[in-house]
């Protein structure tokens, strides 16, 4: 900020600071409860782009705008992360793995990337963009969201209704929904057993999304044959979850994609910008759903 716009007095919260009269308020796990402090908040802006956490604290304003984060560099970085474990399930890299463990010079297939579906689940400001990255490589790609789309190449669902027959053709699963009270727990078994058989996960949205002990069962009974989980409901993964040894199970730290300090000062100092103009907000969340 101090870079990029030196004119907003930018303060670093210290615990047990006056806030009264701060007007906005950047927040990524801010201290729950800590709101009600917060007496003269024009808009909360927060700095990542799923907000979940922040609005599971009830003592969130209701009547102050939240505006998400939507910046060029993370949509980027979690194009990137989908590329690329879209590209390792494709490839089945822990069949390679396996035979260079032995030493074997052992014959590995694969098909074209045309005869490949991915799906991906949530096709907003992410999944929207990775989805399309995946037709750029060949993938067949097909997406569900709430409400209907029509993206160029890209066989669009939406809606519980249209769940089956997206899960049908769906060999890599790509979840990048955002958490609310329906997306809940909606990587379960029952979804699973819709992928067909040997099926691979990749979860980069939230770790909420998945029942764990239901990949688990999954994965041993060979429905699923491998993921990749960036998100867990508990972070840091702890030390001793079965995640960290289960095989063709693979684990990022919650960084498929980062927000970038440079790109949101830039854009939340616009939006400021713009708000104290007496022009709208881009990005603000919709409490009623959730996202
Ligand atoms: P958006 O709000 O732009 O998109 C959300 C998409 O999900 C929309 O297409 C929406 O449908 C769809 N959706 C929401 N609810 C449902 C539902 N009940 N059924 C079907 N589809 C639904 O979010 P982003 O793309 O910006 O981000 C998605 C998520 O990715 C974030 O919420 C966050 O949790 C996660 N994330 C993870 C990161 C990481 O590093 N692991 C980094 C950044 C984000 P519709 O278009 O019809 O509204
Ligand atoms: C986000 C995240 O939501 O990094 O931006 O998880």
């Amino acid at each position: 900020f101090a870079e990029i716009a030196p004119e907003i007095d930018f303060r670093p919260h210290v615990p047990g600071a006056d806030l009264a009269g701060i007007p906005y308020c950047l927040a990524w796990k801010a201290t729950r409860g800590i709101w009600p402090a917060m007496t003269d908040l024009k808009a909360i802006f927060c700095l990542g782009a799923g907000v979940d956490r922040l609005l599971a604290d009830p003592t969130l304003p209701q009547g102050v705008p939240l505006v998400r984060m939507v910046e060029p560099a993370l949509t980027r970085g979690m194009v990137e992360y989908v590329l690329w474990q879209s590209l390792f399930h494709h490839r089945k890299v822990w069949e390679l793995e396996a035979a260079q463990s032995c030493a074997t010079w052992r014959p590995h297939t694969y098909p074209a990337p045309w005869d490949r579906t991915i799906g991906v689940m949530g096709l907003g400001e992410l999944g929207t963009a990775a989805a399309a990255k995946l037709v750029e490589f060949g993938f067949k790609v097909r997406g569900w969201s709430r409400s209907p789309k029509s993206i160029e190449k890209v066989e669009c669902f939406h809606g519980p209704e249209q769940l089956t027959a997206f899960l049908a053709k769906s060999e890599i699963l790509v979840c990048l929904l955002p958490l609310t009270p329906e997306t809940r727990g909606i990587l379960n078994a029952a979804l699973f057993a819709q992928l067909p058989r040997g099926a691979s996960v990749i979860n980069a949205a939230r770790g909420g999304h998945l029942v764990e002990a239901d990949l688990s069962a999954a994965m041993a009974s060979g429905q699923i044959t491998a993921a990749t989980l960036d998100v867990f409901e508990t972070e840091p993964l702890p030390a001793d979850h079965t995640f960290w040894s289960t095989e063709r199970l693979y684990i990022t730290p919650h960084n498929a994609s980062i927000t970038d300090p440079r790109s949101a000062a830039w854009r939340i100092s616009r939006q400021i910008a713009k708000f104290e103009a007496g022009e709208g907000l881009d990005d603000v969340v919709d409490r009623t759903r959730g996202y």
